[in-house]
């Protein structure tokens, strides 16, 4: 299997070097790796995606999803779009906050909890990420929320006392935070991985989506979910920019219309997912429901710290997009 995925990652890596600098004489074959798994709702948008530039491209562009972090794990997309082995990709940029803090501002905890909040945050993050991310070697095309953040356990949790020793799965620099800061054991594992952590023991615990969980079936495990909306974390997907600018204006722009349609497609595909998702919970036997109030407000107490925290990495940046937000 380690094999394979390393065949398939040289093989991406002669595609896209191999392929003309400009679209128009021969189509270009892009893989995209995608970190979730091909049923998820990211996964799926991001094939419509693949279709809308086939056709919009008259062929020029022939992308090839690759879900579930087959081509490349979620932690390595990033580096592989930057550095060329793959012309296309989406990541959790939020996974990558040690990099720069920027990138978590979709990760601090109950600054936008709702969908429309958080799209008022990202249009105020935009210009900043965008400027990080070009000087990255990296385009941004499009962008889509996860539901909102809840916890995960398989017992019942009505405190932050209650989550003492626990072993948290975490999938960015913020959610380790909360587990040190809740007083649980982070350890990080990504999405792919999360039914073996739980089935194992390796985890006992996360904070996630309604739609992760039922991705990858966690009822077989976990007991409880509680809806907490910490945060809607997004997903990426961007263009090395060397690829992007080879590229004449015609395509550009055919890929960026694509990518319009399928930030919007996607925002009301994670709104769809997100009842659809904590009602598979339930059937599967999980406890679904909000946190009770003495959780909410330690979290909230947490969140303050998590917030001032962010504020002093981000700096100039950061407080620019919690202005721009408050507005
Ligand atoms: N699912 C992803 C990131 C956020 C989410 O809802 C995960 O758990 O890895």
């Amino acid at each position: 299997m380690k094999q394979l995925t390393m065949l398939m990652a040289a093989t991406a890596l002669t595609a896209s070097a191999a392929a003309p600098a400009l679209a128009g004489g021969h189509a270009q074959k892009w893989d995209m790796p995608m970190a979730y798994s091909a049923s998820n709702f990211h996964s799926e948008n991001g094939v419509k995606f693949a279709d809308c530039v086939r056709e919009g491209t008259e062929g020029a562009i022939d992308i090839t999803v690759h879900p579930g972090g087959s081509l490349f794990k979620g932690a390595d997309i990033k580096r592989a779009v930057q550095t060329g082995q793959v012309p296309i990709g989406e990541r959790l940029l939020s996974g990558h906050q040690n990099e720069n803090a920027v990138f978590g501002f979709d990760s601090v905890p109950f600054l936008a909890t709702s969908f429309d909040d958080s799209a008022k945050l990202f249009d105020a993050a935009k210009p900043a990420l965008e400027e990080i991310l070009n000087d990255q070697n990296l385009t941004l095309i499009y962008s889509v929320p996860w539901p909102p953040q809840g916890l995960y356990f398989k017992k019942e949790v009505n405190s932050v006392a209650d989550m003492e020793g626990i072993k948290f799965r975490s999938y960015n620099n913020a959610t380790a935070r909360l587990a040190e800061l809740t007083g649980m054991l982070p350890v990080t594992i990504e999405a792919a991985e999360i039914s073996q952590a739980f089935a194992t023991g390796v985890a006992e615990s996360m904070i996630s989506s309604g739609a992760t969980g039922y991705d990858r079936k966690v009822w077989e495990s976990l007991t409880h979910f509680y809806e907490v909306d910490a945060w809607l974390p997004y997903n990426h997907v961007m263009v090395n920019s060397d690829t992007w600018g080879g590229l004449d204006d015609d395509t550009k722009a055919a890929v960026m219309a694509c990518g319009e349609a399928a930030a919007a497609a996607g925002l009301e595909a994670s709104k769809a997912y997100t009842n659809f998702t904590l009602n598979g919970l339930r059937e599967g036997g999980m406890t679904v429901g909000r946190a009770g109030d003495q959780l909410v407000s330690d979290l909230k107490e947490i969140g303050v710290t998590m917030t001032a925290e962010w504020l002093e990495a981000a700096g100039d940046d950061g407080a620019a997009i919690v202005d721009a937000f408050n507005n």
